[in-house]
């Protein structure tokens, strides 16, 4: 009998860990993989943290099967990992190498014969450098070569991948990527920002078709969004209408055309000084709303925002500072604030109730969708105590008060399906670099050995049992 104050969760609840293709695999000239827009940008001086690349990252394309041995100790129950694009389609067009994807046949057989169930993400950001070359995201052309590769991925592991997920955030792909600068390709164009965003959501919707063509019918077929949780600093009108555009931007943008077939007017209003939105043809918008199994959503911080009243602009939601180009076209007047709470190493603060509101906002918006988080986690500065074990007591408070809420949204009607603790293993964090340590799994990056953190075993035994074990103090 299960103590009074344990919170179980649904049998079939899925207990898992995500990870992307550039953030561990390594082995970047290897097999025939030529460069994607993170090998370009993180070899650029000045764009990463120390300089730092993927190169080797966690040597990942060589250690998958320790890795998947440690997945299956720990008793996880699903894998969410991310196919490299130049690895399988090296130049973005054409047929696909078979030795990219046996890789990813090997890594799938290794899974299921641990009995994990693997969520295979399309698109994780490494777009090919050839296809940036050509204009990238801003350019149409880009959401029809997504769309084949997305059909070679499927041809080749339909047959023992049953969870697919287009696009991960594809927020970051258009606003980080093009309008910020701070992620891949670093380009600093508001304008091409909404062009990327657009050609996303294109390029999910025809990947969405592409995918149920070329595989067997019981797959099934999702996104996964960073959908924000955005809250006002105060209920003045000025501050709920600051609010009502960001969420545009940061939500509606996306899930808009994917989940209702239009874009907000209040989002095409505010953007017109940036884009007439010629870029969208009619046709587009049935394209994206191609029905979904499923839908991913990513959580780490709420952001809290007013207009502009004249103070110091706060830190964005990108947590890279208020740097010098915004993320958000059209967004001048608005500030983002420091949000209440303790913090992790990113600087972002720990509100676990954002992640109820956000389950049970997209349980509103899409009724009748299973919802699954795909990424929760946190970075803190893990160290190895001097008998080798690594204890970090701050994760698994973190993981514990994110997982409570997600079984308070299921107890309150959600339909959350599982969850993906961001991430499995300690790894490359794209402009910061490896100096920010998300994983369950200590790496030590001079050996490349790997350690579970106490929060890997806490987390193991949630996993094992379906129910939240205790709390060590921090
Ligand atoms: C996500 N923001 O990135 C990614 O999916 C992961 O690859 C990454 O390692 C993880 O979260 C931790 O950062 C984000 O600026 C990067 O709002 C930036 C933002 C959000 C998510």
């Amino acid at each position: 009998m299960p103590e009074p104050m344990t919170q179980t969760f649904p049998p079939a609840f899925l207990w898992g860990a995500s990870t992307s293709a550039y953030q561990i695999e390594g082995a970047v000239g290897e097999d025939g993989r030529t460069p994607s827009i993170w090998d370009t940008f993180s070899h650029t001086p000045g764009r990463t943290a120390g300089g730092e690349t993927g190169d080797v990252a966690v040597d990942h394309y060589h250690r998958y099967r320790d890795d998947v041995a440690l997945m299956a100790e720990l008793g996880l129950s699903a894998y969410r990992f991310s196919v490299s694009w130049p690895r399988v389609q090296p130049t973005g067009r054409g047929p696909a190498i078979q030795r990219g994807l046996d890789f990813y046949r090997r890594l799938v057989d290794e899974l299921l014969e641990h009995g994990i169930k693997p969520a295979l993400t399309l698109y994780h950001w490494d777009l090919p450098q050839e296809l940036e070359d050509a204009g990238g995201w801003p350019e149409r052309d880009t959401a029809f070569r997504f769309a084949e590769y997305a059909r070679l991925v499927g041809e080749a592991l339909g047959d023992r991948v049953e969870q697919w997920i287009t696009l991960n955030e594809p927020w970051c792909s258009a606003f980080l990527g093009y309008g910020s600068g701070v992620h891949a390709p670093g380009r600093t164009d508001p304008a091409a920002s909404l062009r990327a965003a657009h050609h996303l959501n294109l390029g999910h919707g025809l990947a969405v078709s592409a995918l149920r063509a070329a595989m067997p019918a019981h797959n099934r077929i999702a996104v996964s969004l960073n959908s924000s949780v955005v809250r006002p600093l105060s209920q003045d009108p000025a501050d709920l209408a600051a609010v009502r555009r960001i969420d545009d931007l940061a939500n509606g943008i996306f899930h808009g055309p994917m989940l209702h077939g239009a874009y907000p007017e209040t989002l095409l209003e505010a953007t017109r000084s940036v884009t007439d939105w010629s870029h969208v043809l009619d046709t587009d918008l049935r394209t994206i709303n191609a029905p979904l199994d499923a839908l991913g959503l990513n959580y780490y911080t709420p952001a809290l925002v007013s207009a502009a009243s004249g103070e110091v602009k706060g830190p964005r939601l990108d947590g890279h500072g208020g740097g010098e180009h915004s993320p958000w076209p059209a967004c001048d007047d608005i500030v983002f604030h420091q949000t209440p709470g303790e913090r992790t190493e990113m600087g972002w603060s720990i509100d676990p109730t954002g992640l109820y509101d956000l389950i049970m906002r997209y349980a509103r918006e899409a009724p009748g969708l299973p919802l699954y988080v795909t990424e929760n986690g946190a970075a803190y500065d893990d160290k190895p105590d001097p008998d080798g074990r690594v204890h970090d007591p701050e994760r698994i408070a973190y993981l514990h008060g994110h997982l409570s809420e997600v079984r308070r949204a299921i107890t309150d009607g959600a339909d959350v399906r599982g969850y993906y603790l961001w991430s499995l293993l300690d790894n490359f964090e794209w402009a910061y670099g490896y100096g920010k340590r998300f994983g369950a799994v200590y790496v030590d990056y001079a050996t490349l050995e790997r350690t579970p953190k106490s929060s890997a075993h806490w987390y193991g035994e949630a996993a094992r049992t379906g129910a939240l074990p205790p709390v060590p103090a921090v």
